[in-house]
């Protein structure tokens, strides 16, 4: 029988244990906040239309995001300390360059879980730098050195495309940039591509240690870039390009940041993608917005592809060989992209 918990989420009863520790290392009660009986949800929906500013959103071109993806993944794996890594890192830049963002790069080093020193570069493009209100849009951009999931062993040491896992966040935010070069937003926007993510404990190694994944996020919420930086909130994307997604209301971002997933599944209901964006909860996910709401305090959600029917709870290719350019649809980085535009021009 397929067990209906899986490992990854942390949410099977089994991995209890696990949860305590988490909890008391990261010192957050296991709450959920529930969508009921919310003033500020009750205050948002009395707004009436009247009052709303006319705002003109640019349209997201998925076509675009998809080119933009692709040719993150025609670098080949891009594992930390290799030289597609380095040619990543350099189009990256250059891409945010020319979409007119103000380019930082912060060079770092972390150790990994084996004691290989891992060089990262954390990539931020920021746009309308002097504006108060802000937002940080971001996700990782290295892909990960095991396909230690994959149903074949012998491919657990193959390092992988991660055309989904990695490459469909940065495609769906070069887009955004894109068109933030052209129609500037009313608030400041800082994107954020967080190198080594995907570097985390493999799972041939039977051992499991949640601070050996999301090392670029810990680095920079440890050592912000620029210094002093703080934002409103931020929106994590991480996984938002395969067939048939499904985001859910992962636990943290619940935690920390409830009004904002609310107002993004609120604003993908809006525009039709209530069928993707599913209001329930969706298990608890170590990833790279945890050391942003830990450390910088600021309050970031993360869409996060969840599904209950597979073993990990993620995507069905995930962290296998087939997390390749083939497994990239055009209508979910659409629901995506067009979702967080919406959320970002009506600020
Ligand atoms: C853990 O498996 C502990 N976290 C998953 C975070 C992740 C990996 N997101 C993409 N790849
Ligand atoms: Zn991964």
């Amino acid at each position: 029988m397929v067990n209906p918990y899986n490992k990854y989420l942390k949410t099977a009863p089994m991995t209890f244990k696990k949860i305590q520790i988490m909890v008391i290392l990261l010192s957050v009660p296991l709450l959920w906040n529930g969508c009921k009986n919310d003033p500020k949800n009750a205050e948002d929906s009395q707004e009436s239309d009247a009052n709303k500013k006319q705002i003109v959103v640019p349209q997201f071109n998925a076509d675009s995001a998809y080119q933009f993806i692709k040719k993150q993944v025609d670098f080949g794996p891009r594992v930390p300390n290799t030289e597609a890594h380095v040619q990543a890192a350099n189009y990256l830049t250059k891409t945010l360059q020319r979409f007119k963002a103000n380019v930082l790069v912060q060079e770092f080093q972390q150790r990994a879980y084996n004691g290989t020193v891992l060089n990262g570069k954390n990539i931020i493009g920021q746009y309308n730098p002097q504006a108060k209100k802000r937002v940080l849009l971001a996700s990782h951009w290295d892909s990960r050195p095991y396909a230690d999931h994959d149903a074949n062993e012998a491919n657990h040491h193959t390092p992988i495309d991660g055309a989904n896992d990695g490459a469909s966040g940065v495609g769906v935010l070069l887009e955004m940039a894109r068109l933030m070069a052209e129609s500037a937003s009313t608030v400041g926007v800082d994107i954020v591509f967080f190198d080594l993510e995907d570097y985390g404990i493999p799972a041939f190694e039977n051992e499991s240690d949640n601070f050996s994944w999301a090392l670029g996020s810990q680095y920079w919420a440890k050592n912000p870039l620029p210094m002093g930086y703080s934002a409103n909130y931020g929106i994590l994307l991480d996984m938002v390009g395969a067939s048939d997604a499904t985001f859910k209301m992962e636990h943290y971002s619940m935690f920390y940041a409830p009004e904002i997933v609310r107002k993004v599944w609120r604003q993908a209901g809006i525009l039709g993608y209530g069928s993707a964006f599913i209001m329930e909860d969706g298990g608890m996910v170590m990833d790279d917005h945890i050391p942003v709401n830990e450390f910088m305090k600021i309050p970031m959600i993360d869409i996060i592809h969840y599904d209950q029917s597979t073993e990990s709870g993620f995507f069905p290719h995930w962290h296998t060989i087939t997390d390749n350019i083939e497994q990239i649809d055009k209508t979910t980085l659409l629901m995506v992209g067009e979702t967080v535009m919406h959320v970002v021009y009506n600020e």
